[in-house]
Formats: C-alpha cells, sequence, structure tokens
C-alpha cells in the first residue's frame, strides 16, 4: 500500500510539473516557445478523416509498422523451411494477433481452400470417415486460449547469449482463442479401437509433419480447429484446420490437419526422431519432451524496448507461461537473480496460457540484470542457465527454458547477457 501510494503521488508531481512545463511553453513568458500542438489548429482538426469502408478489413496503422515478424537469415538456408519471430517485445496482454505470430513451415505455408478440404479418420476404428470443412462445422465447439511454443524457442542460447532481442530468443510463441470440435468426439464418431493407444496425425503439406500423440492426450483436451481470435486461421497457420494440442511442443500442433490414423504403436516418424528428441549432458538422448516445460521472459525492458524515459516510475512487464498448467508466480530481479521481488499477475493465471506480468517500480537510473523467473501450479520452479545446463549440456536444441537475462545499462539500453 505505501508503495503504491508514494508512487501514485511521484507521478502526481511529475504529472503536475509537465502541465507547468508546458504552460510556461504556452505562454513563451519564461523564454520557451509555444507548443504547437498546442496552440495551433491541426491538419487532423481542419480537413475530414477517411469514412467508414476505406479500410473493409483494417490493417494495422502505419505508425506502427515496426511491429511485426522478423526472422534470422543466418538461422536457416532459406524462408520455405524456415521460421521467423513474433514481435513480443511490443505487445501487451496476452493475446497474439494472427498477423504477427510467429510462423514454423516445413516446407512453406499452402494454400488450401475449404472447398478442398479433407480430413480422414481411419486406422483402428470401427468406421472410417472423411469429414469436409462443412461436417466440421455440424459438431459442438469449444473455445479455448492456448500458446503454442516452438520447441526450439531459445533453442540459439544453450552455449551463451546469442540473439539480441526477446523476439528472437523468446518469439517462437503465440497464443490464440481456439474455436474447434474436441478431437475426442470425431474419434468417437469413427468409433476408436480400445486397443488404439496412438493417433498419428499429419498435414496436407508436402512435409506433412506427421508425428504420434498418445490417445490419453488425444481424447483429454486436444482440439481440431478452425478459427483463432475469432477469425478463420490464417494460411501460416493451418488455414482452414490445424491442430491444437494444449501446452504441448508446436510441432505437434499439425497445421493444413489431413488424416489422423489410430494406431497401436507410435510410427516414429522424422519428426520425433532424428528432430525433436533432446541431448543430455551425458550424451544420451531423451526420446519425446511433450509438454513445454514453465517459462518466462521480461518483454520490456528489453533490447528491443529499451528504457527511453529516465528515471522515475518505471513499468517492467513480461510473459509466463507452463506446458503442465496454470503460472501462480513470477518473480523478478533487478540484480541477476540475487535478490527477487515478485510481480503483479495482470489475471490469475489460465491453464496453458500465457500470464502477463508487471512489476510496478521506481528505476533509480542505474544498470540492472533483469530477470523473471516463472512458477506453475505443480510447483515447479523456472531453472537458472546453469542448473539446466547441468542435466541437459551445451549441445541441446529444444526445450530451453532457462532464466533470461537482460543487461539494461544507465543509459536505459538492453542487451541480451548471461547471468548463470
Ligand atoms: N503441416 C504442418 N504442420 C506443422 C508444421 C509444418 O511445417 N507443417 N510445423 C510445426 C512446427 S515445428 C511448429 S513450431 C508449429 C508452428 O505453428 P505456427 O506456424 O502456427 O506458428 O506448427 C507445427 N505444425
Ligand atoms: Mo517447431
Amino acid at each position: 500500500m505505501t508503495a503504491r501510494t508514494s508512487r501514485r503521488a511521484f507521478l502526481k508531481s511529475s504529472i503536475a510539473a509537465g502541465a507547468a512545463g508546458a504552460a510556461a511553453a504556452a505562454s513563451g513568458a519564461a523564454g520557451a516557445t509555444p507548443d504547437p500542438l498546442i496552440t495551433q489548429v491541426q491538419p487532423w482538426a481542419s480537413g475530414l478523416g477517411d469514412g467508414v469502408d476505406a479500410t473493409p478489413y483494417g490493417l494495422p496503422i502505419e505508425h506502427e509498422g515496426d511491429v511485426i515478424r522478423r526472422n534470422v537469415e543466418w538461422l536457416t538456408a532459406d524462408t520455405i523451411s524456415s521460421i521467423n519471430f513474433t514481435p513480443i517485445h511490443a505487445l501487451d496482454g496476452t493475446i497474439t494477433p494472427q498477423g504477427c505470430a510467429f510462423e514454423r513451415h516445413h516446407s512453406g505455408a499452402i494454400d488450401l481452400r475449404k472447398e478442398d478440404y479433407r480430413l480422414m479418420i481411419n486406422g483402428l476404428v470401427d468406421r472410417p470417415l472423411v469429414f469436409s470443412y462443412a461436417d466440421l462445422e455440424r459438431f459442438p465447439r469449444e473455445n479455448h486460449v492456448y500458446f503454442c511454443e516452438c520447441a526450439a524457442n531459445t533453442g540459439m542460447e544453450w552455449a551463451g547469449a546469442q540473439l539480441n532481442g526477446a523476439q528472437f530468443t523468446h518469439g517462437m510463441i503465440h497464443n490464440m482463442e481456439y474455436t474447434g470440435v474436441p478431437l475426442r468426439t470425431l474419434l468417437e464418431e469413427a468409433g476408436f479401437d480400445p486397443t488404439g493407444k496412438w493417433v498419428f496425425v499429419e498435414g496436407a503439406d508436402a512435409s506433412s509433419n506427421g508425428r504420434s500423440i498418445p490417445m490419453e492426450k488425444a481424447l483429454d483436451d486436444v482440439l481440431v480447429a478452425f478459427k483463432a481470435n475469432g477469425e478463420a486461421l490464417r494460411k501460416e497457420h493451418g488455414y482452414p484446420v490445424r491442430l491444437v494440442v494444449p501446452g504441448w511442443e508446436g510441432n505437434l500442433w499439425v497445421k493444413w490437419l489431413r488424416r489422423i490414423e489410430v494406431m497401436n504403436a507410435p510410427v516414429e516418424s522424422r519428426e520425433e526422431t532424428s528432430k525433436y528428441t533432446d541431448t543430455f549432458a551425458d550424451g544420451s538422448s531423451r526420446k519425446w519432451t511433450w509438454e513445454m516445460d514453465a517459462k518466462s521472459v521480461v518483454t520490456s525492458p528489453s533490447p528491443q524496448a529499451p528504457i527511453t524515459h529516465g528515471k522515475g516510475p518505471l513499468v517492467i512487464t513480461g510473459l509466463a507461461w507452463s506446458g503442465r498448467g496454470a503460472i501462480t508466480r513470477v518473480d523478478v530481479s533487478k540484480d541477476g537473480g540475487k535478490t527477487w521481488e515478485t510481480a503483479r499477475l495482470a489475471k490469475p493465471g489460465e491453464r496453458m496460457a500465457l500470464t502477463r506480468f508487471y512489476l510496478d517500480t521506481t528505476w533509480s537510473g542505474q544498470e540492472m540484470f533483469l530477470q523473471s523467473r516463472a512458477m506453475d501450479e505443480t510447483g515447479y520452479v523456472q531453472p537458472t542457465k546453469a542448473q539446466l545446463r547441468a542435466v541437459r549440456g551445451l549441445n541441446s536444441i529444444y526445450h530451453n527454458n532457462c532464466i533470461q537475462t537482460w543487461w539494461v545499462r544507465a543509459n536505459g539500453e538492453a542487451e541480451n547477457v548471461e547471468v548463470s
């Protein structure tokens, strides 16, 4: 309470000072020049604005043209089998607009019309079925917000601080509200055989991205989704239909979903053998890591979002998530993990969805080693880089959920550094 009162008092006094400054500027009495933005009629007030229908489907305003997906050219040989990153440093709240949600394709984003869409369920079922898009719309549907994180998110940071920006270190993630039919409903419609312990799911693109999913998960919360954030999926996210596998690595979220085969064993496809397995410090490998471990990152201040306002009130904010349930607490450190303050969660954590946190603080103008540390409902605490490396070694790619550090200098600029 005390902190809040003093903060309000500070804001009040700084706003008053600002107003006095503007008044002085307007009067010109103190030798300052009047602010034309206040004293002169501006073009936007002396003419008419756009009529309705100027943009039948609205685009982001041009002044925000910097809030875009970006890729890292040297990461992949071309943009077809590649990845780009969500500008998480520039977003707030938790919902990712589809237009800037990261993309990961193995053989490019395909153009597939609803009219040409078919979904087959075959294998260990009483009735092999083929659904059209219109068929899917006739099943009872649900709405859920979930994050989708590529297992390779933060994968470039194992050996040391590498990419300079939250967009690049942590931007292989998006969080949307999906509308779709539970996979369980479709499996029941086909009459799945109880001996079928797995489903193999594949997409209509050339890569097909086939993955095996245990039947237990398939019957639990997996969605066959056709809307995201209220509207049709974008081409790059699997239009017209994708699989949503809550809390599990993005590779399982098959886009342009075309076939689901009920099987009694996993397929051991390329995507679940030579790719998406995790190396350990002792040289062994873990076969499958489906669940995404609890993780967080400060999105601002960060390298692409420096402090530009000088010392005084500062909002530190970021995102936290866990594939095992809801985020219960996020701590923020300004001194590289020596001391921690508990951040404010914008809303109570939601299961397998992004949680926004804020630390409303006062910046002395001193350098900071900013970190965040997430905890989830299972009691799991996000590990330090050293703790994770002790188990996983340095030669890993996937499932790096360690604590991230931004070195914020006295001039407000921030840099990706390693405090392990
Ligand atoms: N059919 C198909 N599904 C796919 C892929 C793909 O290349 N083809 N990429 C997968 C990977 S590795 C990830 S991380 C997610 C990314 O989803 P997004 O492109 O919507 O961000 O989709 C998965 N589903
Ligand atoms: Mo991925």
